[in-house]
């Protein structure tokens, strides 16, 4: 028979991919077949609400139509030509999302960790070329906790023992400092002349979702004005309206110097990724400089304006600011008389809830098995925090139907 017509049990497949996969990850075990908006099915016929949306790229929900759609007619037109020739897609995609985004330029890749690794060059390039520091003398500041992808110059200044050890050696130029802290980047800034960019995430992901103080953002872009360095926002994760705004950046006057996408500007179902600057940053970039085989291909360049489009036809950015509103004063009415849930923090849709043990308890795994018992999945972060993240097309009436099934499988912790 042939391979992708046998059908397989969520034993089987587990089993399938701890034989042969490498084993650079722990999931849950739920396998899922089928997805449709903010649900999905396990193999065996289970439907859950999905509170990941596979790390906030399925925004717009599972198999969203009208980007499938997209993807499927162009990819029967036309796949991949390379960027050795014109296609007629990438153009129209440039100026609608430059223009969506207020830039003057835009590069196209393909993974987040790319475009962070575009974004870093970028700016190396700028400093050396506009801002005039000397050759190999500039640095990039980044901050503790930090999370931008796996590569090895961007795990060069991640602090993740686990996603470090026995990589290196490493690459130079980066400085580290607090998150959420506008005296320690004055502080940085002031004492070298070398500093190229600041590259911050809005709110930290990875680190467990911390939002920073209010007037955070627009305090870094007030200091990287004033020290001619680029203001770097990475918004693979916060971008695309999960936090209640188009870019996370857009709750403060604090528009980048440069803006990386990633995860939703395709909808989840196809990698895109892109960075973003004005001609005096982009234009530093020449022909033979940077690029990549699959970045800016036609099917990447439909699936991404499709993608962008429902966002805004369907009002997902208005959606996650009141249902994340609704689902934070939902957890905090729980909390006041919950022992196992301790907080909840987030914006938008971007949430996570403290989980009352250690970061090496097994407290948040065991929560999250008994979500999916109950019907949801969710991942666990540091060992006692969950994140919840749901698909941005989801209504009223199922955000509270998941809060009492979050509330209910809680109870069964206390
Ligand atoms: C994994 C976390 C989320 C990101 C930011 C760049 C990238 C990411 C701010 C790289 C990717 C992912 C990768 C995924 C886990 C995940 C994640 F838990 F690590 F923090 F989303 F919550 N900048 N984040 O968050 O993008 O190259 O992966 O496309 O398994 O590594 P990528």
């Amino acid at each position: 028979m042939a391979v992708l017509e046998q059908q397989v049990t969520s034993q089987q497949a587990i089993e399938l991919e701890d034989k042969h996969g490498a084993h650079n990850y722990h999931p849950l075990p739920v396998v899922l077949t089928k997805g449709e908006g903010v649900f999905v099915w396990d193999v065996e016929g289970k439907k859950y609400y999905d509170f990941l949306s596979a790390y906030s790229a399925v925004n717009q929900g599972h198999c969203h139509p009208k980007i499938v759609n997209a993807m499927v007619d162009q990819a029967k037109r036309l796949a991949l030509t390379s960027r050795a020739f014109y296609n007629d897609v990438l153009g129209k995609y440039e100026k609608y999302a430059t223009e969506l985004f207020g830039f003057d330029k835009i590069l196209p890749m393909n993974t987040g960790a790319e475009a962070v690794e575009t974004a870093l060059k970028l700016c190396r390039k700028w400093a050396y070329e506009v801002k005039g520091i000397a050759e190999n003398k500039a640095e990039i500041v980044v901050c503790e906790n930090n999370f931008h992808g796996r590569t090895t110059t961007i795990i060069s200044f991640s602090n993740d023992p686990i996603a470090r050890k026995n990589f290196g050696p490493f690459t130079n130029g980066f400085i580290k400092i607090a998150y959420d802290d506008l005296d320690a980047l004055e502080e940085v800034f002031k004492g070298n002349k070398n500093i190229a960019g600041f590259m911050v995430e809005p709110i930290q992901g990875e680190a467990g979702v911390f939002v920073p103080k209010e007037g955070y953002l627009a305090g870094v872009k007030t200091l990287c004005n004033k020290y001619n360095v680029l203001f770097i926002a990475d918004e693979v994760q916060t971008g695309i309206a999960r936090t209640g705004k188009l870019v996370c950046v857009d709750h403060e006057d604090a528009k980048p110097d440069i803006l990386i996408l990633g995860k939703a500007i395709s909808g989840g179902v196809y990698p895109v990724s892109a960075v973003f600057a004005n001609n005096n940053i982009m234009n530093v970039i020449q022909p033979g400089n940077h690029g990549s085989t699959f970045g800016g291909n036609p099917v990447a360049a439909a699936v991404a304006i499709a993608a962008l489009e429902v966002v805004k036809d369907e009002k997902l950015a208005e959606n996650a600011e009141e249902l994340g509103q609704l689902f934070r004063a939902e957890m905090n009415k729980f909390i006041e008389t919950s022992s196992i849930a301790t907080l909840v923090r987030g914006k938008g849709l971007l949430n996570a809830v403290l989980i009352n043990d250690t970061e090496d308890s097994d407290t948040a795994w065991n929560i999250c098995m008994k979500l999916r018992d109950n019907g949801l999945l969710a991942k666990p972060t540091h060992g006692n925090i969950i994140r919840f993240a749901p698909p941005l097309v989801m209504t009223r009436e199922q955000l509270l139907d998941c809060v009492a099934i979050i509330t209910k499988t809680f109870k069964e912790f206390e």
